[in-house]
């Protein structure tokens, strides 16, 4: 399937090497219709957009578009990665059937310290919200090596924070990245140049993917529940009295 990408340009809101897909192209605009938001009232965290990822695995025609995409993308000789890196946790949803895809190996960037083995950790990163506690993320020590060409893989952008502590763990065990990508960029946070700003300028030639936009997710995409007034309740048991 022929991708169509969007290069640089000076009204690109993804400014330098990197790359969103043409918006009015049949395939994106069906992702773009599927994928839903929350408002606080129903988010897990304070954010104006939470962007829920099982709008897309849940809908098993956007998935598919989404992992084809990308496997067009990656296959091609000269953009095959050795290995397809993915972020925990939304980012192993779609490094997993696209590492299948290309038949390279999946490796799992975790957080917290929760892989065995002989860990690296990245220093501490913030996103768009915090937690409460401090996040790093980690890499076994012989997941990688130099040689090695990864793609990094999540659901979404935002601050770019998460992926700044990826690149630099992929690239403190000398491998190199050839793109990130990911299926939703909150451009307003104007995550690519903040990626490529930081640690003074290390990962200033990266390239990033993104399938879509959020700003042309429409305000229809939301999906509160319009009856609930009161701010949301994690109902124990069984479903009886809800909605
Ligand atoms: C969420 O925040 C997503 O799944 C990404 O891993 C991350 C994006 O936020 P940011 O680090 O770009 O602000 O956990
Ligand atoms: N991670 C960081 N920002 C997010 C958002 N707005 N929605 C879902 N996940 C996120």
């Amino acid at each position: 399937r022929e991708v169509p990408s969007r290069g640089t340009g000076k009204d690109d809101p993804i400014k330098g090497k990197s790359y969103a897909i043409d918006p009015s192209s049949p395939d994106i605009r069906k992702i773009t219709k599927a994928f839903r938001w929350y408002s606080p009232q129903f988010s897990p965290k304070e954010v104006p957009r939470f962007y829920d990822l099982s709008s897309i695995t849940e809908n098993p025609t956007a998935f598919r578009d989404v992992i084809d995409i990308l496997v067009s993308r990656y296959s091609a000789p000269s953009s095959k990665p050795t290995h397809v890196v993915a972020f925990d946790a939304r980012g192993f949803a779609i490094g997993a059937p696209l590492a299948v895809q290309l038949g390279v190996p999946l490796v799992l960037l975790r957080k917290s310290s929760k892989n065995p083995g002989i860990l690296v950790q990245s220093e501490g990163y913030t996103k768009e919200y915090k937690e409460d506690h401090d996040e790093r993320m980690c890499l076994r020590i012989d997941a990688l090596k130099p040689g090695d060409s990864v793609i990094l893989v999540d659901d979404l952008l935002a601050t770019g924070g998460t992926v700044t502590a990826g690149l630099e763990l992929v690239c403190n065990l000398g491998a190199t990245v050839l793109e990130v990508c990911c299926i939703l960029i909150l451009s307003s946070f104007n995550p690519v140049s903040r990626i490529r700003a930081s640690h003074d300028g290390r990962f200033k030639d990266v390239s990033v993917f993104s399938i879509i936009e959020d700003s042309s997710i429409p305000p229809i995409n939301c999906r509160d529940p319009v009856n609930w007034k009161e701010r949301r309740r994690i109902i124990d048991g069984e479903r009886t009295d809800f909605i």
